[in-house]
């Protein structure tokens, strides 16, 4: 028996079931650190988050300004492309759906683009990304979110690929079109979706 079966048939041996871990995919209790390029350090109040593109008000946020919204710290699955899964995370953030509300999203306004520090990007439609769980996240675990896993704020959405979850998101910018952020260029799918097993382009 090869390595991913006997991680599969672990999870009912632990009284997990085996129904979450999408095909393809290994559990881990690990948190793996995955990303292009440098770790960004933030002055403090140098952090900042704009939302624009197809919006009535634009608008840009401080980290002090988000943590002033009203929050959320919903429980879920995480799934990375490179094939490991963590079950039950724990966040703390605000949705993104409050904050488009907020901004007035245009009509004929279809897609996102996730931008963060350095030009990583990463597209989802709107309808993803305005989910009940879809959140700029500042906390993982009751905790500030450590640097290397995208603080002080990232992208958290849990039911696409966690390569759509941009860390260090700096920019929410809204679009009539779906165009391929920095992985979708570079074969990643358009959509992402881990029960699909929607890793590649023509997956
Ligand atoms: N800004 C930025 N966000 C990113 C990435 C990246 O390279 N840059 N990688 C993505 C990928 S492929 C994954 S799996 C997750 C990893 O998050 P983690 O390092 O906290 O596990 O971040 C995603 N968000
Ligand atoms: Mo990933």
């Amino acid at each position: 028996m090869g390595f991913f079966e006997r991680n599969r048939n672990e999870l009912s041996d632990k009284g997990i079931d085996p129904d979450r871990l999408p095909p393809g995919q290994y559990l881990t209790d690990r948190f793996p650190v995955l990303h292009v390029g440098d770790v960004p350090t933030y002055e403090p109040g140098e952090w900042t988050l704009t939302v624009f593109g197809m919006v009535d008000e634009p608008f840009t946020l401080t980290l002090d300004d988000l943590r002033a919204l009203p929050s959320i710290t919903p429980t879920f699955d995480i799934h990375c492309v490179t094939k490991w899964s963590k079950f039950d995370t724990t966040w703390t953030g605000v949705r993104v759906r409050d904050l488009f509300e907020r901004a007035g999203v245009q009509a004929g306004a279809t897609h996102v683009m996730e931008h963060a520090e350095f030009g990583y990007t990463t597209n989802i439609p709107l309808v993803d990304i305005t989910t009940d769980d879809a959140m700029v996240a500042y906390a993982f675990e009751g905790e500030d979110i450590e640097p290397i896993h995208g603080g002080p704020v990232r992208i958290v959405v849990p039911h696409l690929y966690f390569w759509k979850s941009a860390k260090w998101v700096r920019g929410l910018e809204l679009r009539d079109r779906d165009t391929p952020g920095f992985w979708e260029k570079n074969g990643y799918n358009m959509y992402g979706d881990p029960f699909k097993e929607q890793r590649h382009w023509g997956d």
